[in-house]
């Protein structure tokens, strides 16, 4: 028994100290890897996202590019949600509580949204009460030009841990790299046709968006490169994940958000 104790304690320490761990020891990995593959991070680092809220709970991800305008994808404003519902979290690294929640006043879907081939899955809020900027709380610049296939980037959001799992409690970070949009529709990866104008494409092993991830930032360069738009599952090796092309799109932004 005592000598039991010991060796399962040198087992222990072995494995805190950075020994493999023992065949049959090791955790238990998630088919899909593991906001798959994440880690916890702070809004410090991250002060655009914000939390998109519908009848009280989080649904999607956003970006704050104004004190009061906030991007998102457009499928994450399909009906029957009405503004009256919506609300943003801005401020926390927790999807149920911190920082502000700040009411919905109207948004805008961008007029050439296709829920069935995701072209142009932007959309963008405006607040009720303008943000207060401050370390939590900023705003985060739309690019101008696409990125280059093979360029750093980092997504972010409170989505689900893995395609069969549960939303995060805290925000979640990945680093990424994007995945140009003829790469993404090339034999290299499964998707063909399916990668149209307005998307691009990151990808990085065992780490993705996921549901729930949506209308959330892909950052590249300091900017706002995409929005989480759609992807086959999460995490899986020939499906990287599908983002709104922002420098694509910015000019609709940039319209929208006078008149939404
Ligand atoms: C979704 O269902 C979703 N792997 C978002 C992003 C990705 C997959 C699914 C990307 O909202």
């Amino acid at each position: 028994m005592f000598l039991q104790i010991v060796t399962t304690l040198a087992l222990l320490l072995a494995i805190a100290n950075g020994a493999a761990i023992p065949s049959g020891l090791e955790q238990k990995s998630t088919p899909d890897g593991r906001i798959v593959g994440g880690t916890a991070t702070s809004i410090e680092d991250h002060p655009w996202q914000v939390s998109v809220q519908k009848s009280g709970g989080h649904s999607c991800g956003g970006s704050i590019i104004s004190n009061n305008i906030i991007v998102t994808a457009a499928h994450c404003l399909q009906p029957p949600v009405t503004a009256s519902i919506l609300k943003i979290r801005a401020g926390s690294n927790k999807r149920t509580y911190g920082g502000v929640l700040i009411e919905v006043a109207a948004f805008k879907v961008h007029e050439g949204y296709n829920s069935v081939t995701k072209v142009n899955d932007i959309g963008v809020l405006r607040l009720k009460t303008k943000l207060t900027f401050g370390s939590t709380i900023k705003a985060i610049t739309m690019a101008t030009a696409t990125p280059a296939h093979g360029s750093a980037a980092s997504i972010t959001g409170w989505g689900k841990t893995s395609h069969d799992g549960s939303s995060s409690s805290e925000l979640l970070f990945i680093d990424t790299k994007i995945v140009g949009r003829s790469q993404c529709s090339s034999s290299t990866y499964g998707y063909g046709s399916s990668i149209r104008e307005t998307m691009i494409c990151a990808a990085a092993a065992n780490k993705d968006a996921c549901q729930g991830d949506s209308g959330g930032p892909l950052v590249s360069g300091g900017q706002l490169v995409g929005v989480v738009s759609w992807g086959e599952q999460c995490a899986l090796a020939r499906y990287p994940g599908v983002f709104a092309n922002v420098a694509e799109l910015r000019d609709w932004v940039l319209q929208a958000q006078k008149t939404v």
